[in-house]
């Protein structure tokens, strides 16, 4: 099975982001994220066998982790990945957070591109509008299994864990 760690917003946020995807041209081609689908990856496990889900959801089990508000303010066109994101400054407690996991799970450092798909498969840059700041303050992370038979993935929820209390971070 093929699992991630992620941020999956409330119905509030996901209207919002909703909103501005909404905004998106995309005549000249690609497919957008069903809202119930967005999320902001924290760390990407990939393909496991079944009997080593039990080890992340213990990665998830054991980390205490504080709560942090992201601030997903830019829309950006990724060429070499075909998408386009709603894009956020990480702030340090969701970087930590991600590396965390990240080095539970035994991945190689690399820098946090925090964000939230909106559109995949498209091949040519779409014209890009402002965005109206969104604010979000995950109260949880979750462990995701997707399966990426169909259209779109589709993911369940296996595990949900709180984040832990409020920093100083605006
Ligand atoms: P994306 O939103 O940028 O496409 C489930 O597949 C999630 O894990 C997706 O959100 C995807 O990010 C991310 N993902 C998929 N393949 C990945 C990979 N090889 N490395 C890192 N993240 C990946």
């Amino acid at each position: 099975m093929r699992l991630f760690f992620a941020l999956w917003p409330d119905a509030d946020v996901t209207r919002q982001i909703a909103d501005a995807a909404g905004l998106l041209n995309l005549e000249s081609g690609g497919r957008r994220v069903e809202p119930r689908n967005y999320h902001l990856t924290l760390a990407f496990v990939g393909e496991v066998a079944a009997p080593k889900l039990a080890l992340q959801q213990q990665i998830g089990q054991s980390l205490r982790a504080p709560r942090f508000t992201i601030r997903c303010d830019s829309m950006a066109y990724w060429r070499k990945s075909q998408v386009v994101v709603a894009a956020a400054q990480a702030p340090p407690a969701l970087v930590q957070l991600s590396t965390s996991l990240g080095d539970a799970i035994g991945l190689p450092r690399e820098q946090l591109r925090a964000h939230v798909t909106l559109a995949r498969k498209v091949t040519q840059a779409p014209v890009l509008q402002a965005m109206s700041p969104i604010v979000w303050r995950p109260t949880n992370f979750s462990l995701i299994r997707s399966d990426t038979g169909g259209a779109e993935p589709a993911y369940t929820v296996l595990d949900t864990w709180p984040l832990l209390y409020e920093t100083g971070n605006p």
